[in-house]
């Protein structure tokens, strides 16, 4: 069955979505999963971290902003040595993308100068390649283009109403604009967001409605539970309830048939049968590996081995 794209949701419909019996929507979502995608493969990506803290933003939830004091130690820009040897064990674990994740408002031309090499010899591992280093100019993601990247993560993250509560330092609309050069440039967006930032689930599903309205909607769509961090002002925030998290997945799906929907940070509070029902609800992507970028993220060697009690492969999925 053809799967038509709609880019016009309007948000009392994706209300409707959330207030659906939970099976009623998890069968809607499933039924679309499987139109689209394999439903027993899972696209698995590696994080790595490759400059710590000391960022200018204050995001309310992060261990790397200078404006909390989480006990992070800063440092440096990685050297690309370091970097392409976490590259090759993330593959040897059977990595297929490799994301790199930089503590910045924005990278300056000389340190973006920097990291064109590290995405070339990632690449030419054979690894699907992604960064996340904040606010870009258009001419910064034709160079990234060129470079070769394939994805740019740049996450929504809350509702645009509910952001000027999580940050201060940048708007909604600045996000929107880099989404906007990074889509420009020919590069595969990904975006999704955090749950669990104190937002109710009006803000869910107008986050949700921001990303699907995106046109083209984002190839990747990465939805985290947040990973309460000590200092920061949401430490204490209580978590959404697991029916509302698979909830959120669930919609993310219909709103978005084609796109690779991440189940990302915060999978070490989950277990089997809650991970189990985010794949079904139409999740089809993880992290992978010990480490998210300065938090724990579960071993793989359990992630394998939840993967071989589901029945699940990891072969590349493509949006
Ligand atoms: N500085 C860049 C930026 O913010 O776009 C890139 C790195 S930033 C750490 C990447 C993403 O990590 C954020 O957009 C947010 O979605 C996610 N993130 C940060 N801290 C988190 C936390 N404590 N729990 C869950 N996700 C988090
Ligand atoms: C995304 O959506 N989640 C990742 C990645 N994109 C960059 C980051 C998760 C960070 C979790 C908290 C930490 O490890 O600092
Ligand atoms: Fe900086 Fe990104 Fe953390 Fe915000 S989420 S404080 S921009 S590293």
């Amino acid at each position: 069955m053809a799967t038509t794209l709609k880019h016009d949701w309007q948000l009392a419909q994706v209300k409707a979505l959330f207030s659906l019996p939970f099976n009623d929507l998890l069968f809607q979502a499933h039924t679309i999963h499987r139109d689209n995608f394999d439903p027993n493969q899972v696209q698995v990506s590696s994080l790595l971290n490759i400059k710590t803290g000391a960022c200018p933003e204050d995001c309310s939830y992060c261990s790397q902003s200078s404006k909390y004091d989480t006990g992070l130690e800063r440092e440096k820009l990685m050297e690309i040595d370091t970097v392409l040897a976490q590259a090759k064990i993330a593959q040897k674990q059977g990595a297929t993308r490799f994301c790199m994740g930089a503590a910045w408002r924005n990278p300056t031309d000389k340190s973006l100068d920097k990291v064109i090499p590290m995405i070339k010899k990632v690449k030419a591992l054979g690894m699907e390649t992604c960064v996340t280093l904040g606010m870009l100019t258009p001419l910064q993601a034709a160079n990234l283009k060129a470079a070769g990247l394939d994805y740019y993560n740049h996450n929504l993250d809350t509702s645009k109403e509910n952001y000027p509560n999580v940050i201060t330092t940048r708007t909604f609309e600045d996000r929107l604009d880099t989404l906007e050069a990074v889509q420009n440039a020919g590069i595969n967006v990904c975006s999704g967001g955090i749950l669990g930032l104190g937002e109710d689930q009006t803000d869910r599903a107008s986050m949700l409605q921001s990303l699907a309205n995106l046109q083209p909607q984002p190839q990747s769509v990465p939805l985290n539970l947040l990973v309460p961090i000590a200092g920061t002002p949401l430490a204490n925030v209580p978590p959404p309830s697991e029916s509302e998290f698979v909830r959120t997945i669930a919609v993310a799906r219909i709103l978005m048939p084609k796109s690779v929907v991440r189940l990302s940070a915060g999978r070490t509070e989950m277990g089997e049968a809650m991970q189990a029902l985010c794949f079904f609800a139409g999740a089809n992507s993880i992290f992978y590996g010990e480490q998210l970028l300065t938090t724990q993220n579960p071993a793989a060697s359990t992630d394998q081995a939840l993967f071989k009690t589901l029945g699940i492969n990891t072969a590349m999925v493509n949006a």
